[in-house]
């Protein structure tokens, strides 16, 4: 990584430079508080730690639009003929990653290419830009953490890329699939993502779901295969969501992901990028769906984001909730780490119109997510935390317990040491001093 950031053509955000590191005394709002990418937390540095990522959709395709209007950023690299905005689009996100100073970036095929229903103008307009991505990469040292292909977008998706019940849609989607697994590969890119983006339905009135389920394995064999053909060594990876844009979507939560993997013997090749606001929008929280996806060898990446507690939807927010990171973090760090890395699947609020509000935003997140590292890696090392846990599952470590762990105990013979051992003594949980202990290491 230089420490030059990168400046095309025209600089896109004057006045902002190379967002510095002041610590938690600074007021500054484009200055880390806590992220010092140099800074050894156990045997890594926190930018090995935690593999930043910025998402181009959210950052340089999203000028905040919503359903009930256009969007409020003034993006200066829009409006041009569709080629030169996506080139312009190019320079500006290059120059907002560097300045930033993260690592990776992350992208579906058309944000960085203009569409066409037309597949040769397409592959056309896509390989143009992947070629100067590739320059731009080489320029600056950034790293492409995913790739992916936008198979929800266009109205021939409406209903379903890989589960579409017309198989001349399923055929079409594999063009796209296929074109961004080259575009990965040729930019170096570590995993690939599929997020089931329509792979749902509205209605089961007129869903087959046990033979649309068949053919998105058939189909996400089909793209396991291709890419490792051509060179991609990373994980692939499927993000679970339960709704929207569908009523359902078949990759509801990490449980069903790892069922629907196992069960299609992908498990080896396919991994889950886990969103937090996802998890919530399937009712759970992020650290468990993290943990059911950890539990299962299948935690490969995330997308970091949050949701809103009161509304029922996928706000995208930036993550700021410690509890949440430390949450995570505390998952990440048991399981030794993350092959993927923390994507900011996020964007500012339609209200927060400023160039600066990019920044901003993803300065937020990168702190929340350095602190949720120092207090998680704190709480793992220096705190009774860990030892409180082991201790309560102590009777299963030796004698009886442990026989019974090793499957060398019947039912009978539960029956009996029952008998022997009288009525359990009561055993509280603790729960309370677990959150004080967290707030303790917190406030540190
Ligand atoms: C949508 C979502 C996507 C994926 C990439 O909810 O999370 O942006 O991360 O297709
Ligand atoms: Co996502």
């Amino acid at each position: 990584m230089t420490t030059t950031p990168f400046i095309g053509a025209r600089e896109y955000f004057p006045g902002i430079g190379r967002i510095p590191f002041e610590g938690k005394d600074s007021d500054n709002p484009l200055a880390f508080k806590v992220y010092d990418a140099g800074k050894k937390i156990g045997d890594r540095t926190m930018a090995e730690h935690l593999r930043f990522a910025v998402c181009y959709w959210h950052t340089f395709c999203n000028a905040g639009q919503d359903p009930f209007g256009p969007g409020t950023r003034r993006f200066p690299w829009d409006g041009g003929a569709p080629m030169a905005a996506a080139e312009a689009r190019l320079d500006a996100a290059f120059e907002f990653f560097t300045k930033l100073g993260v690592p990776y970036w992350c992208f579906h095929d058309v944000d960085i290419a203009p569409d066409s229903d037309d597949i040769g103008e397409y592959e056309k307009n896509l390989k143009r830009m992947v070629g100067l991505a590739r320059e731009r990469q080489q320029a600056t040292g950034m790293k492409l953490l995913w790739g992916t292909a936008n198979l929800f977008a266009h109205p021939r998706y409406m209903n379903g890329a890989a589960t579409n019940p017309d198989f001349a849609v399923v055929a079409r989607a594999a063009v796209q699939v296929k074109a961004a697994l080259e575009a990965t590969v040729e930019l170096g890119g570590e995993h690939y993502v599929f997020w089931g983006g329509r792979e749902g339905y509205a209605s089961l009135h007129n869903t087959d779901m046990k033979r649309e389920l068949a053919h998105f394995a058939r189909f996400l064999a089909m793209a396991r295969d291709y890419g490792r053909s051509i060179g991609l060594k990373g994980n692939f990876l499927i993000e679970p969501k339960p709704m929207e844009p569908m009523k359902h979507q078949y990759d509801f939560d990490s449980a069903t992901c790892a069922g629907f993997l196992k069960a299609h013997g992908l498990d080896q090749d396919f991994k889950l990028n886990v969103e937090a606001n996802h998890a919530t929008l399937s009712g759970h929280t992020f650290e468990h769906d993290l943990q059911v996806a950890s539990d299962h060898g299948l935690l490969g990446s995330i997308d970091a984001n949050r949701g809103n507690a009161q509304n029922g939807w996928d706000t995208d927010q930036f993550p700021t909730d410690l509890y949440d990171t430390v949450g995570a973090m505390l998952v990440v760090l048991r399981q030794g780490g993350l092959e993927g890395g923390l994507n900011f699947d996020a964007k500012p609020r339609r209200e927060s119109s400023d160039m600066q509000d990019l920044f901003i935003a993803h300065i937020g997140g990168m702190d929340a997510f350095a602190r949720g590292l120092e207090v998680a890696h704190a709480l793992l090392t220096e705190s009774p935390w860990e030892q409180w846990r082991r201790e309560r599952y102590a009777s299963f470590d030796g004698g009886d317990g442990q026989a019974f762990e090793q499957g060398r105990l019947s039912l009978t013979d539960l029956c009996a040491i029952a008998a022997r051992s009288g009525e359990p003594e009561q055993r509280s949980g603790r729960q309370e001093a677990y959150e004080n202990l967290l707030n303790q290491y917190l406030l540190r």
